[in-house]
């Protein structure tokens, strides 16, 4: 019994979070008919949330296309077949490029939550037709630490939250959200250990806060001031680390100087925290054994997002927490989620409006400015993938206009979402489950994990895997050289050691190649492959490089060289570890001559002196309340599921609002209220909640997605937000800091 069972549970990995937890799967014909965690999925361990087991809704639901599509001229959409498709987009966007040149189109996305292997073929594509500037959801989110981290070790940074003394989450909710493995035991653990403190900085009671130790409940927005304050509490008091300030940092005069200016008791009342919290909290900080802290959307998407940045990484520098276990760390990658921070990005800015470019990543907020006018270096085409920005970026009004405003627009999806409706040509992929996948979200030490999925089902009739449309593009583009093509496939036909030589040869006499790689390996070693393994030869690219950049971390994990962990890899659908290191490794992952991190960025120690001399509030009298849009709940997932009946409660997605706001606005728990912004207005069903502070109100994302049996169900958040809230320096919009005023519509109780 025992072995049939085994038999028919297919390994895959959850694609609604970061976290990609391994599943298992029981298929019923086509239908996912039952999902469990995955025991041998190396980082998730047989968890997973209450999500996952919902994933037939995305594989088999109604939204699922099945051909191209050509927009006709009155809008509506008629199915061509896919020779039809490939050679009208290669012709138009050959044109554009002729007429405009090929840094006019503009690429966004690449990858959701799950699937970053077509990605790589998008930036083959990217390559071919010259076209540098690209973005996606990166840039309303990470950017602005991304830039933070640039400037203080030049590398990604997390914390071993299952080992840490005290957890500090910032504008993080991870019971609902996660982003950590396992993170709902970890958070049990944390609160029931009476050793061990959590410390939440959020104007709600999140259900994370309510398991807090030390629960900031700050005023929205102001986390500047209280993060100014926990750090001067740090300074003044003499809790920095001496020891690690002297031995591993550079340029920490001027920061600790200005910190010890920090007039804490002002900054306290500022952010709306008891002082007496603020600095019990602040000391629990500087007197812990170890300390991990995690800031996300709640900090990053509200004001003075890059100095929290900056000052979160200061709570862990200045107090020496970093290197050792229960600490932050810097980590491996197994391929790059963004580039062009190197040599080449630096100090790149748009064509148009001069706007920063991060990481390789145009700012979200900056892609309707650069479409929506005259100016002669405007985009004039753009290619989406894996992404629905016309429901995910701010202001979506302004960003379907800029793309009406474009000679070309190709969506590549499983559905017809906001953004596929505007779109010239949809081509319809082969869902996550229907191919070879994985993300590179792969952020842990000292074991980092990396999981290849292999497919659980044949595409849907009519619809490609992504390495397949963009190789019939590619080809139609006549892209690479034939000549190379053939040598490369016959050396793929003698033997790897052949091909890997032939290869590197190949990129080594033309750099240019590089950017077509992912192209050139599933056309020569993946015609080479046995056919099913096709689409997996850029991994092997991919695990060659690896290799190549930690070869003892690689080593150490069991694997001699990049052919055999692409191997492993290939044979262990449950997922690899493809670095081990020790924690005294974990310098060698500062990218600095001298390993050491560089403290003092003059840009932001700047604001944080300006901090003292800013008063002013984004609310109004005519928008008094400060609305969150795009909280994570249980029942919430982006937009990857579009059947409104996967959610088991909160059906429509409440608008939550404290109970003061509601008895003043006459609001009753179910009712239904208008609610208004300067850039749109909504009618929401009201949540009474006792998580809401009185002035904050708070929407879930991922609602308001059209489908054909449901229609529209909840607020598209973004319906509601502009596009001139946003960071200084990064972009980054203020998705959950926006003015807005709430009014009855029916009275109380009617
Ligand atoms: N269930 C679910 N999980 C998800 C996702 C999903 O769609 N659904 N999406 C995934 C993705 S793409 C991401 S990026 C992550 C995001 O994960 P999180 O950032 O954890 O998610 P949010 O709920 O957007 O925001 C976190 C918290 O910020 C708080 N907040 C609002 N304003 C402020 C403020 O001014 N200061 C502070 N300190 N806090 C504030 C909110 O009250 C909220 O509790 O979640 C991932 N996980
Ligand atoms: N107001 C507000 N706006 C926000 C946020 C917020 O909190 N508030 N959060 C922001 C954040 S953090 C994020 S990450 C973004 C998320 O927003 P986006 O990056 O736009 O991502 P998703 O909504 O997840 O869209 C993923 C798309 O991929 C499609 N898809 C699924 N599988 C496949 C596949 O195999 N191939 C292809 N080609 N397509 C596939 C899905 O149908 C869907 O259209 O939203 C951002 N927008
Ligand atoms: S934590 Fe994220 S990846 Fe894991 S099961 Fe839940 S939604 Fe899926
Ligand atoms: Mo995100």
């Amino acid at each position: 019994m025992a072995d049939t069972e085994r038999e028919t549970w297919r390994t895959s990995a959850c694609i609604l979070c970061e976290c990609n937890c391994g599943i298992e799967v029981q298929l019923d014909g086509r239908k996912l008919a039952r999902i469990r965690g995955d025991r041998k999925h190396p980082a998730s361990a047989g968890y997973t949330c209450e999500k996952a087991l919902r994933l037939d809704h995305y594989q088999n639901g109604r939204h699922r296309l099945t051909s191209p599509l050509r927009r006709r001229a009155d809008g509506t959409y008629e199915e061509i077949d896919w020779e039809t498709a490939i050679d009208e987009i290669a012709e138009r966007l050959t044109a554009v490029r002729r007429e405009h040149g090929g840094e006019k189109i503009f690429f966004y996305g690449g990858g959701g939550q799950g699937n970053h292997l077509g990605g790589l073929h998008t930036k083959a594509l990217q390559a071919a037709l010259g076209a540098p500037y690209f973005s996606s959801a990166l840039a309303q989110e990470k950017t602005g630490e991304m830039w933070v981290d640039g400037k203080l070790y030049g590398g990604h940074t997390k914390g071993d939250f299952e080992h840490a003394e005290v957890v500090v989450f910032l504008g993080k909710n991870p019971w609902q959200s996660h982003s950590f493995p396992r993170a709902r035991p970890t958070l049990r653990a944390l609160a029931k250990d009476p050793g061990r403190s959590m410390i939440v900085l959020d104007p709600r009671r999140s259900e994370t806060a309510a398991l807090a130790d030390f629960h900031l409940q700050v005023l929205p927005g102001t986390d500047a001031w209280c993060l100014a304050a926990l750090l001067g509490v740090i300074v003044q008091e003499g809790l920095c680390d001496a020891e690690f300030i002297a031995e591993h940092t550079a340029g920490t005069g001027p920061v600790l100087e200005a910190l010890a200016e920090v007039p804490v008791t002002q900054y306290a009342a500022r952010c709306g925290v008891e002082e007496d919290l603020l600095r019990a909290a602040a000391r629990r900080i500087g007197t812990a054994a170890s300390v991990t802290t995690y800031e996300d959307l709640g900090v990053q998407q509200a004001p003075h997002s890059t100095l929290v940045s900056y000052l979160n990484k200061l709570l862990w520098i200045l107090t020496g927490n970093f290197g050792r276990p229960g600490t932050m760390f810097l980590h491996s990658a197994f391929a790059a989620l963004a580039g062009g921070s190197g040599k080449s990005g630096r100090g790149r800015r748009t064509p148009v409006t001069g706007a920063k470019i991060i990481a390789g990543l145009v700012p979200c907020n900056s892609i309707a400015e650069e479409i929506l006018t005259d100016h002669p270096d405007r985009f004039r085409a753009m290619w989406i993938e894996s992404a629905n920005p016309a429901h995910s970026l701010a202001d979506s009004q302004a960003f379907a206009e800029a793309l009406d405003a474009l000679d070309l627009v190709v969506v590549v999806d499983v559905a017809l979402t906001e953004t596929a409706r505007r779109a010239d040509y949809v081509l319809p992929a082969a869902s996550q489950f229907e191919k070879w996948e994985a993300t590179f979200f792969n952020t842990e030490f000292p074991h980092n994990t990396f999981q290849l999925r292999p497919p659980l089902l044949d595409p849907l009739p009519g619809t490609l895997p992504e390495p397949e449309i963009y190789a019939r593009l590619l080809r139609r583009l006549a892209a690479a050289d034939e000549e190379l093509l053939t040598a490369l496939t016959e050396a793929a036909h003698t033997s790897r050691t052949a091909f890997r030589e032939a290869f590197f040869a190949a990129l080594g006499k033309e750099p240019a190649l590089f950017g077509l790689a992912p192209y050139l390996l599933y056309e020569t070693l993946g015609a080479a492959l046995p056919a099913a393994q096709r689409a997996t030869a850029p991994v092997w690219g991919l695990a060659q490089v690896c290799a190549m950049t930690y070869p003892d971390a690689v080593r150490r994990a069991g694997f001699p060289d990049g052919d055999a962990l692409y191997d492993a890899l290939l044979a262990t659908p449950s997922g690899v570890t493809f670095t081990v290191d020790d924690w005294d490794d974990v310098w060698n992952y500062v990218r600095r001559p001298d390993h050491r991190f560089t403290v003092e960025i003059p840009e932001l120690t700047e604001k944080l002196r300006e901090l003292g001399k800013q008063g002013e509030r984004l609310t109004s009298e005519r928008f008094p309340l400060v609305l969150s849009a795009g909280e994570r709940r249980s029942f919430t997932a982006n937009t990857i599921y579009r059947d409104p009946t996967w959610r088991r409660r909160d059906a429509e997605g409440a608008l939550r609002v404290s109970r003061a706001d509601a008895d003043r606005l006459g609001l009753a728990n179910g009712c239904t209220a208008r609610l208004l912004t300067e850039r749109g207005s909504a009618h929401v069903v009201v949540e009474v909640s006792d998580m809401m502070r009185e002035g904050h109100i708070s929407l879930p994302n991922g609602l308001g997605v059209d489908h054909p049996d449901h229609g529209t169900v909840g607020v598209a958040p973004n319906d509601l937000t502009s596009l001139h809230h946003r960071d200084w320096l990064a972009g980054t919009p203020w998705h959950k800091h926006v003015p807005a005023r709430l009014e009855a519509v029916e009275p109380a109780g009617a």
